[in-house]
């Protein structure tokens, strides 16, 4: 199943649902709409999605989508931007690297990859990824990266336990942290295709990433503990 969150995409959430749908015919594409203030949901259904709607915010959609998954047992989810950025080609990749992990991220600065992006964002990124990284005990390159693929037992501990403000190196970091084996893949991505960022406001962005430090820290030293794997959880990953 592939998770989209999307809010104000109505020009570019067809064209997203549709490049899903044509790298992996049948799959089940799930667009979790709030708030907008254009015509995101019907396009998203003309192309074929089904739309579920979430109070506003990007974890707390990101939430409703790993909860619809669990509830559909669903043998593998990835989560998709909904505003043009990632690729869909590069979901063959990610789910390759489900065959020996659990999640796996997109990373748009791992050898192989790319991304044009203002020098000042790449530090913010790199150094995110830093913290993230000491708190999670692994190298990670690209922890606000959105494009993830995962197996069921993530998953199922995300719809029961997601972050409802800032979701994003914390969540790697929460995932290390549970034994989840985690790996990136080199993905080239482009800028969003047009419409306006959540991180569009400097103020803003600082305070999600000091609100991301400090997640880090406190899933860094609350879950100390290895998740139970469940033998099911480890076969290969099928058609989701
Ligand atoms: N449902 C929902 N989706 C959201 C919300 N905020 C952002 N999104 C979606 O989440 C995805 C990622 O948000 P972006 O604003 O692109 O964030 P980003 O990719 O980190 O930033 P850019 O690189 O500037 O695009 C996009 O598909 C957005 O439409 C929200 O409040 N609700
Ligand atoms: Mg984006």
């Amino acid at each position: 199943m592939v998770i989209v969150p999307a809010r104000d995409e109505g020009p570019r959430i067809a064209a997203v649902v549709r490049g899903v749908v044509a790298v992996l015919p049948g799959v089940e594409v799930v667009v979790i709409e709030n708030g907008s203030s254009d015509d995101t949901a019907e396009r998203a259904r003309e192309a074929g999605a089904t739309v579920l709607h979430s109070q506003v915010g990007y974890a707390r959609a990101l939430r409703v989508g790993f909860a619809h998954a669990h509830a559909s047992g669903a043998p593998w989810v990835v989560t998709v931007d909904g505003d043009g950025q990632h690729p869909p080609e590069a979901l063959a990749s990610l789910l390759l690297g489900l065959d020996d992990a659990d999640l796996v991220v997109g990373s748009r600065f791992l050898q192989g990859a790319g991304y044009p992006v203002p020098a000042r964002r790449r530090l913010a990124i790199g150094a995110l990824s830093a913290w993230a990284s000491l708190f999670g005990g692994q190298a990670l390159t690209d922890v606000t990266s959105g494009l993830r693929a995962m197996r069921p037992g993530v998953v199922a501990d995300f719809a029961s336990a997601y972050p409802t403000d800032v979701a994003d190196g914390n969540v790697l970091v929460r995932a290390l942290r549970a034994g989840w084996r985690v790996r990136e893949v080199p993905v080239a991505m482009r800028p969003r295709l047009g419409g306006s960022s959540q991180h569009q406001s400097p103020r803003k962005s600082a305070l999600f990433a000091l609100r991301m430090a400090q997640l880090c820290v406190r899933e860094g030293l609350s879950h100390p503990g290895r998740a139970p794997r469940l033998p099911s959880d480890q076969a290969p990953v099928g058609r989701g």
